[in-house]
């Protein structure tokens, strides 16, 4: 086949993209028969939940059966919320027989991206991450200046002429919301149709329920320990909450204490593990987060990040002598060293 071609991989690049979203459509329904017991792998995030949801509706009337399997935990509250909200039918990767299936599409990743995916020979790939390479399959739509791969699959949906549900819209407006992060991170003028075509479909009100999953009411203790901790001096703040079940909390309450006047900088740090987890914020203008985080853990530890937003996760043998601990103080004199 002239598919993978590797000397016309630029030109395949530019046929794909100068497609219409009919051609795209009759490609991919042409690679399933009737009979096809067909397997949607994703990494599970809000995005690819969508994508799958997406393509069960595509091809509801032209195949068997549609099964949406998984390989991660799905752990963040809100997905959590999505799935049960929506209820969306999936299931977990390692319960599934992979030989079970005639046909395997994955979305919004790549058969490199997990180990798990490896040994698979897909039928079809959709996707908005950067190509890689080392695979090959018969039906390929990467298109990466898409902000989310949901609004690709808008796109599909369009071109069939099937007018989504509300549970479908809906998982894939809060689709583009998360990956454009409300469109403050790049996304096209395609996104924005998509989402615009969503808009008058989808739920608000389940979006926002979804959004709101966002908190354990165990978590809220952890509130009490960084506003117990917190020190502030020159408009920077400090916290640290110490042990936590889950590093997502520090994001949480930096990104809260981020939200107070005349705070030019939030950092937020706990521990996980054997790790110290610190978390930056700011507000980006004339200042950089993840320059900092990487002055001061970098040669310790991992850090790194954006202008407004950085992380560093550092091993605590790295830090501290063995019966010392880790305390707001410390992380006080750590981060000033280098302000
Ligand atoms: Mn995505």
């Amino acid at each position: 086949m002239a598919h993978n071609n590797s000397s016309s991989k630029k030109e395949k690049t530019k046929r794909n993209s100068k497609k219409t979203a009919k051609e795209r459509l009759r490609e991919f329904w042409d690679r399933f028969e009737k009979d096809d017991n067909v397997l949607v792998v994703i990494n599970a995030d809000p995005d690819a939940l969508a994508c799958a949801m997406a393509v069960k509706r595509l091809l509801r009337y032209r195949v068997k059966n549609v099964t949406i399997g998984y390989p991660n935990e799905i752990r963040r509250l809100s997905n959590i919320a999505m799935v049960d909200l929506l209820k969306i039918r999936a299931e977990r990767f390692q319960n599934l027989k992979i030989k079970d299936y005639s046909k395997y599409v994955i979305i919004d990743s790549q058969p490199t991206h997990l180990p798990s995916f490896e040994n698979i020979q897909f039928d079809a790939v959709i996707d908005h991450h950067p190509a890689t390479k080392g695979w090959r399959a018969p039906f390929v739509d990467i298109r990466k200046d898409h902000g989310a791969a949901a609004s690709m699959l808008v796109e599909y949906l369009r071109a069939a002429e099937i007018k989504p549900s509300v549970a479908l819209a809906t998982a894939l407006f809060y689709a583009i919301k998360v990956d454009t992060q409300n469109f403050e991170k790049k996304a096209t003028l395609a996104d924005a149709i998509s989402f615009r075509y969503l808009f008058n479909i989808a739920n608000q009100n389940l979006v926002r329920k979804i959004e709101l999953s966002e908190l354990r009411i165990s978590e809220l203790n952890y509130f009490k320990t960084a506003l117990a901790e917190m020190k502030v001096s020159k408009k920077r703040l400090y916290a640290h909450v110490g042990r936590v079940r889950n590093p997502d909390i520090l994001v949480i309450i930096a990104d809260f204490f981020n939200h107070v006047n005349r705070v030019s900088w939030a950092f937020v740090s706990g521990i996980h593990g054997e790790r110290l987890v610190v978390i930056f914020r700011c507000d980006g203008y004339k200042k950089n987060a993840g320059k900092l985080a990487e002055k001061i853990f970098g040669d310790r530890g991992s850090a790194g990040g954006h202008r407004e937003a950085a992380r560093a996760e550092v091993p605590l043998k790295n830090l501290l002598t063995e019966d010392e601990e880790f305390t707001t103080e410390m992380l006080k004199k750590l981060t000033t060293k280098h302000l």
